[in-house]
């Protein structure tokens, strides 16, 4: 190359520079408001605040499976107080390479293991606890599951990731903060020390839910510092500080959805005040709007995370096969959460064998064909990714001819930020625009299902956008209509008809139909006359369905009684374990049956610990 050329080349190259636009400043994962920041101001750093790496390539997968596996599978409880005995974890054919290869087959692209739950029961060869495995019978005490997870994971090319729950109701330690927290560190180290690379650390809501007399404070700092240490890759979730639990355990993201928000991870010091200056918890509706902004002194990159169970128990109960979800309800869990910019965590527990019930192996399999089927063929037929759109342009889509079309897949290129607040759909049909649609967030993804319409053109408007909004896929696609949404629960075996209420006016709580809920001040014991003789070998308690959840009970006793007098109590946990963050039905086995007539519900503790009692509806089981 001559010495002209060379010149020619770097002038013209200093010629470019000069002419692009000034590279836009990015904030990465955490901004902190100047302090005489205008609310223009403010709106304009937000939109530049973006994921960390790690935050970014968590968010593309899209699809994750949660595998809940431990002591509890074999006492079938969904919460274990740290008692049971070791003798009983023993599954007969455990396959790790069967859970993956389904996991696999379904697209899942992350899978997270309960290593240990609240019970305190540990799956891998610890050296922290006795707790664990090591004395089990399964495999002569040799075994490691989250070893043989983790080698199939790496074997066919999922990610991994662990679950390990903070509360623990083995440990003595726990409640002595500064010895349980070192316990607890421990356990971390050995779990991303000795299993390869860690995606994903999941931490559960620590003790909220469970009142045990003793208040364990947790040294988050040294916690998450362990895991940035040994496993710079991986994200920490819901006490962590990379992903944010999306409020409820039901399958349901938010409709305004924002990665950017001024909602500060609970592991943080500061969380309490900073969070509750704003008013702000994980369950609140708004999490990101600009009057939110305009009271805020930061803004975290803390996107939401769908934690949803493909059965009512988050751990696998014979009883429960009937009750998978259907294909119907797990394509609308899909359309709100892929769609409604989280990443799903879907939790397909195993059995007592070891295995992924066929059952949900078959389902998984068929929510993927579902989904590849409908997302297999874009029918915009100029779709492309759009740079730097102003507040008010659109994009025009072109309908492949003859298609009919009702869903839009939109998704900004979350690396510059999250910035679209409404946009706007509408179909080109006989020579005149139609308003079809609105949204308003975006964020990764976002998808906004609408009646079909075979028009010629659809017209997307970005109606407002904090900054200019960058739009890297768009696309439109028909997606079948399924009608059956859910499972049908069946909360009692015996017919209520002549069912009375002894002590009360019930009515709504043994009318047959859960969502109508009786209600009342007090812990108020139910009595109920089953009008003749029965054998018994447990009950189903339905909480309300209503979004207030005042007066569902939490613990409890159940008795039952021949002739409303002499009372005997039976043998159950005494406890809806989890029920306020997943209100489903509960149901409970005796493990023998009675013979009664009558059957009396004693509440002994509400949720929040207050004075009322709801039931959704109660039953029996034969
Ligand atoms: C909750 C736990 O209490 C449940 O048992 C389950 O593990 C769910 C994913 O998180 O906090």
């Amino acid at each position: 190359m001559t010495r002209t050329n060379i010149l020619t080349i770097i002038l013209a190259t200093l010629f470019i520079g000069c002419t692009t636009q000034p590279k836009e400043q990015l904030y990465t994962k955490e901004l902190i408001f100047p302090s005489n920041a205008t609310l223009e101001e403010k709106i304009d750093m937000a939109a530049r605040l973006t994921p960390s790496k790690e935050q970014l390539a968590w968010q593309q997968m899209e699809f994750t499976a949660f595998l809940h596996f431990g002591i509890n599978t074999f006492t079938d409880n969904e919460w274990g107080n740290g008692t049971d005995s070791p003798e009983l974890f023993n599954p007969t054919e455990l396959d790790c390479e069967q859970w993956v290869r389904a996991l696999k087959d379904a697209g899942f692209k992350m899978a997270i293991l309960t290593a240990k739950h609240h019970d305190g029961f540990c799956l891998w060869q610890t050296e922290t606890t006795e707790y664990s495995v090591k004395h089990s019978p399964w495999r002569e005490g040799k075994g490691d599951v989250v070893r043989e997870l983790s080698d199939a994971c790496k074997k066919h090319g999922i990610k991994f990731g662990v679950y390990l729950s903070p509360w623990d109701r083995n440990a003595p330690s726990y409640g002595d903060s500064p010895a349980y927290n070192r316990l607890f560190i421990a356990q971390l180290s050995e779990l991303l020390t000795n299993y390869g690379s860690v995606d994903e650390v999941w931490f559960d809501g620590a003790c909220a839910e469970g009142p045990n007399g003793k208040k364990q404070v947790y040294d988050w700092e040294a916690i998450l510092s362990t895991i940035r240490r040994l496993q710079p890759n991986a994200v920490t979730a819901i006490m962590g500080d990379d992903v944010r639990w999306v409020g409820n355990e039901g399958g349901l993201g938010r409709t305004t959805e924002w990665s950017v928000t001024p909602y500060t991870p609970k592991s943080y010091s500061y969380s309490t005040a900073a969070n509750s200056a704003l008013g702000l918890e994980e369950m609140s509706k708004d999490l990101g709007s600009r009057e939110l902004i305009a009271k805020a002194e930061r803004l975290h990159w803390y996107p939401s995370e769908v934690d949803v169970s493909i059965r009512p128990g988050w751990f696998y109960h014979e009883w429960q096969d009937r009750q998978v979800r259907s294909l119907g309800n797990l394509v609308e869990i899909y359309f709100s959460s892929v769609g409604r910019n989280s990443v799903l965590l879907l939790n397909i527990p195993p059995n007592r064998r070891g295995l992924i019930h066929e059952i949900d192996a078959a389902r998984i399999k068929e929510l993927r064909e579902y989904i590849d089927k409908t997302f297999a063929r874009n029918l915009a037929t100029n779709a492309k990714s759009y740079k730097g759109i102003k507040e008010g342009d659109a994009i025009i889509l072109d309908v492949a001819e003859g298609e009919s079309v009702n869903t839009l897949l939109i998704g900004e290129d979350i690396s510059k930020g999250q910035r679209v607040e409404e946009f706007i759909i509408e179909a080109y049909i006989n020579g005149a625009w139609h308003y079809i649609a609105k949204g308003t967030t975006i964020g990764y993804k976002r998808l906004i299902r609408f009646s079909d319409t075979t028009a010629e053109k659809i017209r997307v408007t970005i109606a407002h956008t904090r900054k200019d909004a960058n739009i890297s896929t768009i696309g439109l696609y028909y997606a079948e209509l399924l009608t059956e949404s859910s499972a049908l629960l069946r909360v009692s075996d015996i017919s209520t008809e002549d069912w009375q209420c002894v002590n009360i006016n019930a009515e709504a709580a043994i009318d047959g139909n859960r969502s109508t809920t009786w209600q009342s001040e007090g812990l108020v014991p139910l009595i109920v006359d089953m009008g003749k003789e029965e054998e018994i070998s447990g009950f189903c308690y339905a909480p309300t369905t209503e979004e207030e959840l005042c007066g569902t009970i939490f613990k409890y006793n159940f008795y039952i009684s021949l002739d409303g007098e002499e009372w005997v109590l039976c043998q159950t946990s005494g406890e809806f374990s989890n029920i306020k963050h997943n209100p489903i039905p509960y149901y409970v086995h005796f493990g023998r049956s009675y013979r009664a007539r009558y059957f009396k519900l004693e509440p002994i503790q509400e949720i929040d610990g207050k004075e009322y009692t709801s039931i959704g509806e109660i039953g029996v089981l034969k």
